[in-house]
């Protein structure tokens, strides 16, 4: 099927249409930039500075230049040089209206070689301004440039960019905003204030130093130093109480916070002491909305959450904590994040803390997580695939290699960890798949035999297997035009059961039911949620159990599909969707970008 699909078309290296020169595009500010005070971060001290042209024309269209750089940051009184965007840590707020076509020229001026990933964006057509490094292209050389050029296209809210090539997105991340057309507005009454908040992770080493020794050693990687709220360690960490991210806030008003986990490895719980939040909107899709006091976020997911101040604060600040739900059975960091909401200026010291749940309270995070529905409303509409063309089970989780005869290894009993699904673990081929897939040039790069259920089932949940080693292949799942996929998502217990978080490229799925256990093919199927289940990007396949997710496969291209835990990435925690053609021009793959890089 990957082949079948008649003629190859031409390799016309052209764009549609040529993106708007990008002249200000260079080190120093350019000479008429419109400077926007953003409230990404809504620290009065800081100003946002985001080189960007807005060209009225046909499709209202922003231009970024994006210059990567290595900067000096200090947290925890580590000075580390690390690459930024535009020399901001974390890196600039986008904002966008639905509709609008993005363009985004990266000029790379680091000697790591970096792609970028706009999460969630569904990049209709246009896989080659996905991002992921071998998939969709190939990484953008040190003194190289390429233009991500793309329209918002039926989708508003908040999602997110960040690096998509090794560890670097530790460092390159930031929102991106994406407002709901002009006329349409919100389902709920309009906040007062609208504030991005980044959690993040600082390591005090090197992360590239990090993953490499790791995967040198076959053990696991050192973890974070601290966690961040956009970019900021604060009080509870050493030589940080001056690096506090702090909310200014008016009493009696309602905040609107758009919360992102760009975490690298690490599930998170976040809550405000004496505070509720109430979500409305989740991987920039709105839900019903639901009140919690503490709510728990993925590493690749957002979510919207409404927050209104006390009319008569009993104190003049209160404490925003983030600290890690996890069950691995190796190391992680067990530290806890404080930012202040403040209404007026107080030491952070001693605040009122949010009582957060222990790090390994999966029923806190279950309780959560069933929260979540779609508004399936007539305006937003649920358009889950009620008929099912191809169900697929895939098991997640760890597993090992076995140690070069030549080394000792630091994995379980002396192996090297791995991932998989089904027991594949993902080998990053030499050049991009979807270059390959356009070229229809598939021999020596992929395999279109990616297997669609377990090879060996067995009791995934239960006692692990005695042999643990994975196989290797770049193997996608190839899928006709218009499949409509139902995928359920099965976590393993080999080397420990713990959660991970899905994320699918160029799709959103429907959740349309989860468990505990192994997946029950007779019965858990007629309990589904096909009324309104949540639609997002990323879903935590939770600790020793299953999701099952559904979506249309109408966006032809490759797409990548991994765990948004970096590390497990890194150890072939992910496979590719082939999707083909449908037979219409209006369904076929766009051609390339004429600078699209090579490997
Ligand atoms: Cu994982």
């Amino acid at each position: 099927m990957v082949s079948g699909e008649g003629t190859p078309p031409p390799h016309a290296p052209s764009s549609p249409s040529p993106p708007p020169s990008c002249s200000p595009c260079r080190a120093s500010p350019p000479a008429t930039p419109t400077t926007t005070r953003s409230t990404y971060a809504h620290d009065e001290h800081r100003t946002v500075r985001s080189y960007t042209m807005q060209v009225r024309s046909p499709m209202h269209v922003v231009l970024i230049c994006a210059q990567v750089r290595m900067t000096n940051v200090t947290r925890l009184c580590v000075t580390k040089s690390i690459p930024t965007v535009n020399g901001q840590f974390p890196g600039p707020k986008l904002t966008v209206r639905e509709g609008d076509r993005l363009v985004v020229k990266v000029h790379n001026h680091i000697n790591y070689n970096v792609s970028f990933h706009w999460h969630g964006v569904r990049q209709l057509r246009n896989g080659w301004a996905d991002g992921p490094s071998y998939i969709t292209q190939c990484p953008i050389q040190g003194g190289q440039s390429y233009v991500y050029d793309f329209t918002v296209t039926g989708q508003h809210g908040t999602l997110w960019w960040h690096a998509h090539f090794s560890w670097l997105r530790v460092h390159l991340y930031g929102p991106l905003v994406i407002l709901p057309k002009r006329a349409e507005g919100y389902p709920f009454p309009r906040p007062y204030k609208e504030v991005p908040i980044l959690f993040g992770e600082w390591f005090n080493a090197d992360t590239e130093a990090v993953i490499n020794q790791a995967l040198q050693t076959g053990g696991g990687p050192n973890v974070s130093d601290a966690y961040t709220f956009n970019g900021l360690p604060g009080p509870t960490y050493n030589c940080s109480a001056q690096d506090t991210y702090k909310l200014k806030v008016k009493p009696g008003r309602t905040y609107m916070l758009r919360l992102i986990n760009s975490a690298l490895n690490d599930e998170l719980f976040f809550g405000i002491a004496n505070h509720t939040l109430t979500v409305v909107e989740a991987d920039a899709n709105y839900v019903k909305p639901f009140t919690v006091q503490t709510l728990v976020i993925s590493p690749g997911q957002t979510m919207n959450v409404l927050l209104t101040t006390a009319s008569n604060p009993a104190s003049p600040a209160y404490a925003m904590a983030i600290s890690p739900y996890t069950n691995t059975q190796g190391t992680f960091d067990n530290t806890t994040a404080v930012a202040v909401l403040e209404y007026a200026p107080a030491p952070a010291g001693n605040l009122p803390l949010p009582a957060l749940p222990l790090y390994n309270d999966t029923g806190a995070v279950t309780n959560f997580s069933r929260n979540f529905r779609s508004l399936a409303s007539a305006q937003y509409p649920a358009r889950v695939p009620l008929a099912v063309d191809r169900h697929l089970l895939f098991t997640v989780g760890l597993g090992t290699d076995p140690c070069p005869s030549n080394q000792t290894c630091q994995g379980p009993n002396g192996t090297k960890f791995a991932a998989s699904i089904n027991n594949n673990s993902f080998f990053r081929p030499r050049t991009a798949l979807l270059e390959a897939h356009y070229q229809r040039r598939y021999a020596g790069v992929l395999l279109a035999n990616f297997p669609t259920t377990p090879p060996h089932p067995f009791n995934y949940t239960g006692t692990p297997p005695n042999n643990t080693f994975v196989q290797h292949g770049t193997r996608v799942v190839p899928l006709r035009f218009n499949t409509s996929v139902e995928l359920v998502l099965q976590g393993t217990s080999i080397q420990g059961a713990e959660s991970h978080p899905l994320h699918l490229h160029g799709y959103n799925f429907f959740v349309v039911g989860e468990g505990f256990g192994n997946f029950d093919p007779v019965n858990d199927p007629p309990r589904y949620n096909l009324a309104d289940p949540v639609e997002r990007n990323t879903i935590s396949v939770p600790t020793a159990g299953w999701v099952a997710v559904r979506f249309l496969a109408d966006n032809p291209g490759v797409w990548l599909m991994h765990c948004h835990f970096d590390v497990h990435l890194s150890w072939g925690l992910s496979m590719a969707w082939l999707v083909n053609d449908g037979p219409l021009p209006n369904q076929k793959m766009l051609p390339p970008p004429s600078d699209l890089p090579k490997c």
